[in-house]
């Protein structure tokens, strides 16, 4: 039982260590002006996407949004066609032409990534709806921002899936903003989560901080997925550490409390669960050892990613339906 806890902790760990280190590099590689498209980061924000797709089972589907990068490489994305991506190259995941906010990876469950706020959760909905028509044990998540509870097709979604009884787990990443405007301006004052559950969706909360509460919140979740319940409406606390979009720090802004903002930062996922670590046999030489096996993939993946070619504007029509 307690190898299997540092097991989890290990893992939990080194998903987020990862994801924080590949942030930190396409922040670093940002300002030489070679990646032409927007990139919304998720430092800070790691621990949810990796407790919860450590929940998931490879042909479980996930969908995400504008700030991707975590869910797709929690969820085992390609790193290098990822980069490919961001750095618009044809080897890219999406063949170059999508950027940062369309990110796919179908061997890896990863169905996909859009910009536009709200619009991944009626296609979780659907894909859960076909997996039930087909049969298919799997599990749909949807990774969403609170800023999505300002479209309106989130309350149909979760209508209809509490409706027909379907498999998604619905995540929303409570960061407190969207943009530069706090929740408390733009919605009424009440807990996210309770819009779920006047749907009748079963909600639960999570520290979005803390990878093992995700984890558990997610796991049980998920077997309530599995066993045929209702959908799950996940919603996780957590804070965006740099700007909205783009690699910087944008505390010079001051949309946000300078206190709230060192509150936060002091609660950072990754170094809680290396606090933890800190203290276990092996646990440096297993953190000492992630960084080095990490910082040597990122390196092969951006050598990688940079060698890839450009698309060709003859492949264009190719991916349109006319
Ligand atoms: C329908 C729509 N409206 C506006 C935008 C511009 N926009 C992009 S991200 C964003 C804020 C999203 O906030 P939230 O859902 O809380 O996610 P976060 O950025 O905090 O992760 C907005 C308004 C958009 N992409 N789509
Ligand atoms: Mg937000």
């Amino acid at each position: 039982m307690k190898h299997l806890l540092i097991s989890r902790i290990e893992s939990l760990y080194h998903t987020m260590l990862r994801i924080r280190r590949v942030e930190e590099a396409i922040a670093g590689h940002y300002p030489m002006q070679e990646m032409r498209c927007p990139v919304h980061l998720s430092i800070g924000q790691e621990a949810v996407a990796a407790g919860v797709c450590a929940a998931l089972r490879q042909q479980d589907g996930v969908f995400s949004n504008h700030r991707a990068h975590a869910h797709y490489l929690a969820k085992g994305g390609s790193l290098t066609a990822m980069l490919a991506e961001i750095y618009g190259k044809a080897e890219g995941c999406c063949k170059g032409i999508g950027g940062s906010m369309h990110m796919i990876d179908l061997a890896a469950g990863f169905l996909g990534a859009v910009p536009i706020v709200g619009a991944t959760v009626p296609l979780a909905v659907g894909a859960a709806w076909a997996a039930k028509l087909r049969g298919e044990d799997k599990v749909i998540t949807v990774f969403f921002g609170d800023g999505t509870f300002e479209e309106g097709a989130v309350y149909e979604s979760i209508n209809f899936a509490v409706l027909h009884r379907l498999p998604v787990l619905f995540v929303c990443e409570n960061n407190l903003y969207a943009c530069y405007t706090r929740l408390s301006t733009r919605q009424p004052d009440r807990p996210i989560h309770t819009v779920a559950t006047a749907c009748g969706c079963k909600a639960v909360t999570a520290d979005g901080n803390d990878a093992l509460a995700v984890f558990d919140a997610a796991s049980s979740a998920v077997a309530d997925l599995r066993a045929g319940g209702y959908p799950v409406f996940l919603e996780c606390s957590t804070y965006r550490w740099r700007e909205h979009c783009g690699p910087n720090m944008d505390d010079d802004l001051d949309y946000r409390p300078k206190t709230e903002v060192a509150a936060w930062k002091a609660a950072c996922p990754v170094s809680r669960l290396a606090k933890i670590l800190g203290t276990l046999d092996e646990g440096q030489n297993f953190m000492a050892h992630a960084e080095r096996e990490i910082s040597a993939e990122i390196n092969t993946a951006f050598a990688g990613a940079l060698a890839g070619g450009i698309p060709q504007q003859t492949d264009l029509p190719g991916y349109l339906y006319a």
